[in-house]
């Protein structure tokens, strides 16, 4: 695969409201939340600053957050999912549609199996919502399986009667490249589907829940998120200079989600061969996030570095083995003056603090810290580790050799990926959102973030 061509053109208007330029406001102060003491100062002659004190909280999640946090349950063939998402401002305007919306993107895409006829995801909205509204209380929503009906007899939560004869399907022949093997010494358990019913990729439904929440949050301070599909089994697709304003509405519109339609064609041959193969596909998605402002995250600890925080998310995706920032694997190639974006005073960027690089090889992150460039992300996927035409493994009831368990899965996910790669990084960035900016409220987030960039703006009014 060639290494990604930068620098990639990302049209968008920064929505900067007219309170945040020009002029500085005795914004006092944002109370504090759970985990960190904001505070907006005002200086006299109208500047003012913010100082934050942030304390982790104790986080659920794989990822440093530092004021969201959410965390998943449930498994695959059972009665259902559940995402619980803490921390988000109240006010935020809210619906289940505005989830149910992300959980059908999840769901599309050439290449997934039969399973994904059985589900309609959606969400049932438990807590944290009122009228339409966040509460600022955490927000509980439980996404039921369809397939849970044909399931409940190998997945019943009680013991039944003549159990254990009545789950005799017990996975015995773990899958290469799966959780079955390790899990099952790990845990201690006989049956794989005690693991794999964990690790499937279906917990990714309740993550995207959580994100869309989150992209929710970044969309009511101009903050978009797209991906589409640049790599699929061993075929690149040609990326536009100009990626399309609306980035979602191009790539949801190809079955395979690449804004390439010559390469959507071979990406779907391939699928189809693929499959009569009995075999699996990978690929590469790109994230792109535009209208951040500049100077979320920070430089000062390793642990509050956006680079670590967006990998981290990223590479706990199911099957994700790789991420890059911008040029990522190809900036270790070529010398610095091919590497580093050059700045220039540029007043049409209030948001970048009036700079313009003309070349975004940093894929929007500095030293840990946005720029006010778009984020351009990277991430691969291996292969689905069920193959219809099933590698070698052992039946660990006996030791012996066997071919290894093909259940009914996809040929590929990778345009799903994007989707849910689009989920962790709203979550981590609105989570670097309101990490700065703080508030128990939406209103709140606003006023501290008008605060901040009337300061930047004062400061590189040249
Ligand atoms: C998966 C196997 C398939 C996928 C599933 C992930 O499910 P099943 O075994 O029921 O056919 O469809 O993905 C989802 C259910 C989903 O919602 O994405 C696996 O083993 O990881």
């Amino acid at each position: 695969m060639e290494p990604p061509r930068f620098p990639y053109r990302h049209p968008y208007r920064e929505v900067v409201p007219s309170t945040q330029l020009g002029r500085g406001r005795v914004d006092n102060v944002a109370r504090p939340l759970h985990y960190r003491l904001p505070k907006l100062i005002a200086w006299t002659d109208g500047r003012t600053h913010s100082r934050t004190i942030s304390r982790r909280p104790l986080s659920s999640t794989l990822v440093p957050s530092f004021v969201l946090r959410f965390t998943t349950a449930g498994e695959s063939h059972g009665p259902g999912l559940v995402s619980i998402l803490e921390g988000v401002p109240a006010g935020l305007p809210l619906s289940a549609q505005d989830v149910d919306r992300e959980l059908r993107r999840r769901q599309q895409g050439y290449g997934r199996g039969r399973r994904m006829q059985i589900e309609q995801d959606a969400i049932e909205l438990l807590s944290g919502v009122r009228a339409g509204q966040a509460l600022g209380s955490p927000i509980a929503m439980l996404i039921r399986n369809r397939d849970w009906r044909s399931w409940q007899e190998i997945m019943d939560p009680a013991v039944r009667e003549g159990d254990p004869a009545a789950r005799r399907r017990a996975v015995t022949r773990p899958r290469p490249g799966h959780a079955d093997f390790v899990g099952m010494l790990k845990y201690d358990r006989e049956d794989a589907r005690d693991i794999l019913e964990r690790a499937s990729a279906r917990e990714t439904t309740a993550r995207v829940a959580a994100g869309a929440i989150c992209r929710r949050l970044l969309e009511e301070i101009g903050v978009s998120v797209g991906s589409h599909v640049v790599h699929l089994g061993g075929i690149d697709a040609e990326t536009p200079a100009e990626l399309p304003a609306d980035l979602n509405a191009a790539s949801d519109a190809s079955p395979v989600r690449t804004l390439d339609s010559a390469a959507e064609r071979q990406m779907v041959e391939l699928i189809d061969r693929t499959k009569r193969a009995g075999d699996t596909l990978g690929g590469v998605c790109e994230v792109v996030c535009r209208g951040l402002p500049l100077g979320l995250g920070s430089h000062v600890s390793w642990d509050r570095k956006l680079d670590g925080r967006l990998a981290g998310a990223l590479m706990s995706i199911p099957a994700v083995k790789g991420v890059e920032i911008g040029m990522g694997f190809g900036a270790a190639r070529v010398p610095g003056s091919a590497v580093h974006d050059e700045l220039g005073a540029d007043p049409q960027r209030p948001r970048a603090g009036h700079v313009g690089r003309g070349t975004n090889r940093a894929g929007g992150l500095e030293g840990g810290m946005t720029t006010g460039e778009p984020l351009v992300l990277r991430v691969a996927m291996k292969p689905i580790s069920t193959l219809m035409k099933p590698l070698g493994t052992i039946d660990v009831t006996t030791g012996e050799p066997a071919a290894a368990t093909a259940e009914r899965s996809d040929v590929t996910a990778v345009p799903a990926m994007g989707v849910i790669a689009e989920a962790m990084v709203a979550f981590v960035m609105a989570d670097a959102v309101v990490e700065k900016f703080g508030g128990d409220s939406l209103n709140e987030l606003r006023r501290n973030m008008d605060g901040y960039l009337s300061q930047v703006a004062a400061r590189t009014n040249w």
